[in-house]
C-alpha cells in the first residue's frame, strides 16, 4: 500500500514535496508488481490547513503543519497496516512521527511489540526544546521514544517505543543534545565507526534475531542521507561517508529474508537536488531488494 506524503515543512530546503512523484516516475509501482506484489497506490495525502502554533523555543518552525501531518499519517498508516504493508513516500523525515503513531496503534492492537530500524546519517533525536535548527525532521525519534516535551502538542502514541527495540545504523552527524540522549536512552546506535569495525551484516543480524525472538513488527525508516552522497545526491542534508551501494542492498536483502518488516518510510528524497533521477531510481531499487528482488535464489535464510 503506497501512501504519498509530500510534507516538506520539517526542513528548510524546498523540494521534498516532489518526492512522492519522483518515486512514481522512477517506477516504484511497476517494480513492486513485477516482484509479484499487489500494489495499491493511495495517491498523495493532504492535511487540512492548521492555524499557526507557537512554541517556547522560538527556533521551532512549522509546528502546526507537522502536527497536522502526524495526525493524518497516524490515521492513514494505521488503516493501511490493517490491509497490507504501508510504504510511505516522503516527504521529509518529520513524517515518521505520523507513520510511527499509526504503527504503534497497529502493533498495540495486535499485542505485538514494535521495533524500528532507523537508517539515517542523523539520529533525529532532538526534542522541541533542544532543536537549534528548528527543523522538525530532526525530532521524530525523540517523539516516538517518549522523550519529554511533546505531550499536549503531538498526538499521544498508543505506546512509546521501547528504546531497547530501536536500532539506528549509518549515523554520522549528531548534535550535542542528541549525543546526550543517545547515551541516556538505551537506543542502539551503530555509528559509522561501528559499521566500519563490525560491518552491517553482523550488527543487523543481532537486531533481527531480537525482533524475531519477541515476535515483533519491524518498521524500517530509510532516510536518503543514509546513503553515501556520491551515489545519492538527491537529498538536502548530504553527509560524507554513508552506506555504499552494496552495503545498502545487503541491508535490504537481509530485511527481506527476515520476513518481519511491517512498514516502510522512504524519506528526504529531494528531486530538485537529484541528478537526472538517479537517487530516486536507487531508492526504488533498494525497495525492490527489500521486497524480494534477488541476484540468485537462496536455498536458506542467510541471516
Ligand atoms: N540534527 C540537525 C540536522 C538534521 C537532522 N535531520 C536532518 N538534518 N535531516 C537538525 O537540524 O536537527
Ligand atoms: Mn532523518
Ligand atoms: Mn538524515
Amino acid at each position: 500500500m503506497l501512501l504519498g506524503a509530500p510534507v516538506q515543512e520539517g526542513t528548510r530546503r524546498l523540494g521534498c514535496d516532489m518526492g512522492p512523484s519522483a518515486f512514481r516516475a522512477a517506477g516504484i509501482v511497476g517494480t513492486l508488481r513485477e516482484l509479484g506484489h499487489d500494489v495499491i497506490d493511495r495517491g498523495n495525502l493532504a492535511p487540512v490547513a492548521a492555524p499557526a502554533r507557537a512554541h517556547s523555543n522560538p527556533a521551532v518552525r512549522s509546528l502546526a503543519e507537522v502536527v497536522a501531518w502526524t495526525e493524518l499519517l497516524g490515521e492513514a498508516v494505521h488503516g493501511a497496516a490493517g490491509e497490507g504493508m504501508p510504504i510511505t513516500l516522503g516527504g521529509d523525515h518529520s513524517l515518521a512521527a505520523g507513520t510511527l503513531t499509526g504503527m504503534s496503534r497497529h502493533a498495540t492492537e495486535l499485542g505485538r511489540p514494535l521495533f524500528v530500524l532507523w537508517l539515517d546519517a542523523h539520529p533525529d533525536l532532538h526534542t522541541l526544546d533542544s532543536t537549534e535548527s528548528g527543523n522538525l525532521h530532526g525530532v521524530p525519534m525523540a517523539y516516538a521514544t517518549g522523550q519529554p516535551g511533546f505531550e499536549g502538542i503531538f498526538p499521544p502514541l498508543a505506546a512509546p517505543l521501547d528504546p531497547s527495540r530501536v536500532c539506528m545504523m549509518g549515523i554520522r552527524s549528531v548534535d550535542p543534545a542528541e549525543r546526550r540522549t543517545v547515551a541516556a536512552s538505551g537506543i542502539t546506535v551503530h555509528d559509522m565507526r561501528a559499521i566500519d569495525e563490525f560491518g552491517f551484516a553482523a550488527l543487523l543480524r543481532t537486531f533481527l534475531h531480537q525482533v524475531e525472538a519477541e515476535s515483533g513488527l519491524l518498521h524500517v525508516s530509510l532516510d536518503v542521507d543514509f546513503l553515501d552522497p556520491d551515489i545519492a545526491p538527491g537529498v538536502g542534508t548530504t553527509v560524507p561517508g554513508g552506506a555504499t551501494f552494496r552495503e545498502a542492498h545487503l541491508v535490504m536483502e537481509m530485511l527481506h529474508e527476515c520476513g518481519l518488516v511491517s512498514s516502510i518510510d522512504l524519506v528526504e528524497l529531494n528531486p530538485f537536488l537529484d541528478d537526472r533521477g538517479r537517487t530516486a531510481r536507487l531508492m526504488v531499487d533498494l525497495v525492490a531488494s527489500l521486497m524480494g528482488r534477488r541476484v540468485l535464489d537462496r536455498p536458506t535464510r542467510s541471516y
